[in-house]
């Protein structure tokens, strides 16, 4: 090819790419939605139907809303890579290859789950599969991910630690503790901010003085970058930098994805305090409707191919259901087993 043909692609190929065609965005653009929409769907089900009947264990906290933010972050995990997930997460799990039943059976303390029915939702992981489980005590989780990180070096590994957490985690001293350890060292950390704008009833500007999240960062001389948080592709591609520049040991890399808790804290929460406009305002930018709006905009899928995405996650969905249901609960004979030392 000519220097002159290289720096001037032919005119139909220049159109093809501003519409959007390209294969790989077609592609990408669909992992997201399926992914997104699994989540959707599964949150529904515990929280509108399985919580209401009385069959899950503990608290349910949904991500409704900020599905874009997990979705958008661990496509980019490598195997070798260590995500830490939080309470508003749960696509990262689907990501990494659980199945949608195993999350079920967690949720209703079942055997299926990844505790073997010892505790409720806020405690799942799988370190096989490279998730470290939720550590419930707001903003411990970050220390955590430093400590992932470090290990990960020491082991020769080139894998980076994805720490999941809220706004309010940030006001928390380990947090602080937990960025100035991974800046300090070095460490391959990608933290990631859901900022949602309330912890439990908490607003933001309550919380902190700070205008974003992201203006902690250069204190720690960490970069950090503010997204739309509901808008996956965006996520998906601030997450690239995010993962280069910690894959290439340069340091941690502070994602803020700024969106709205479309829900209460929880399932027993009916948010009262959270004024109704806001909520209004926030469900125009949903991050589902958004991607269908731009994957047909783009021509890259149509009505019918999205319709029977949906109608295929809702059968996945019961079958996963069904499958949590026919897990025993755990024998109660077995209570102290894990617990103690036995021979
Ligand atoms: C150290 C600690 N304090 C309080 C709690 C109770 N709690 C659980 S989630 C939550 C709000 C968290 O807000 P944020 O970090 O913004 O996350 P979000 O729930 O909004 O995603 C609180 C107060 C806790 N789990 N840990
Ligand atoms: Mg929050």
């Amino acid at each position: 090819m000519s220097t002159a043909s290289a720096a001037r692609p032919p005119k139909r190929k220049a159109r093809m790419h501003e519409k959007g065609k390209s294969p790989e965005q077609a592609e990408l653009a669909r992992k997201c939605l399926y992914y997104m929409a699994l989540m959707r769907e599964v949150e529904d089900r515990i929280e509108r139907k399985l919580y209401r009947q009385g069959k899950i264990v503990g608290g349910v906290y949904v991500g409704r809303g900020q599905e874009a933010i997990p979705v958008g972050t661990a496509l980019h995990a490598l195997p070798q890579d260590v995500l830490l997930p939080c309470h508003r997460d749960m696509a990262a799990w689907f990501i990494r290859g659980v199945p949608p039943g195993r999350v079920f059976a967690q949720y209703m303390g079942r055997m299926g789950g990844f505790t073997g029915g010892r505790d409720g939702n806020m405690h799942m992981g799988d370190m096989s599969l490279g998730i470290v489980s939720i550590v419930s005590a707001l903003a411990a989780t970050v220390p955590v991910a430093a400590g992932v990180a470090m290990a990960l070096r020491y082991q020769g590994k080139d894998g980076v630690a994805f720490n999941y957490f809220g706004d309010g985690a940030t006001s928390r001293g380990d947090w602080h503790e937990g960025l100035n350890l991974a800046s300090v060292q070095k460490l391959p950390v990608v933290f990631i901010c859901n900022n949602n704008q309330y912890a439990y009833s908490t607003p933001l500007t309550a919380q902190m003085a700070c205008e974003h999240v992201a203006d902690r960062g250069p204190a720690y001389r960490i970069p950090a970058e503010i997204v739309d948080g509901n808008d996956v592709l965006a996520v998906h591609e601030a997450t690239a930098r995010a993962v280069a520049h910690a894959r290439s040991g340069e340091g941690p890399y502070l994602l803020e994805c700024k969106t709205f808790r479309m829900t209460g804290h929880s399932a027993h929460d009916g948010a009262d305090y959270v004024p109704p406009a806001l909520f209004e305002e926030w469900s125009k930018r949903d991050p589902i409707q958004r991607l269908e709006e731009k994957m047909l905009g783009q021509g890259w899928s149509d009505r019918a191919a999205l319709d029977q995405l949906h109608a295929a996650i809702k059968h996945e969905v019961d079958e996963a259901v069904a499958w949590a249901e026919r897990s025993p609960l755990p024998d109660p004979a077995t209570l102290l087993d894990g617990v103690y030392e036995t021979r």
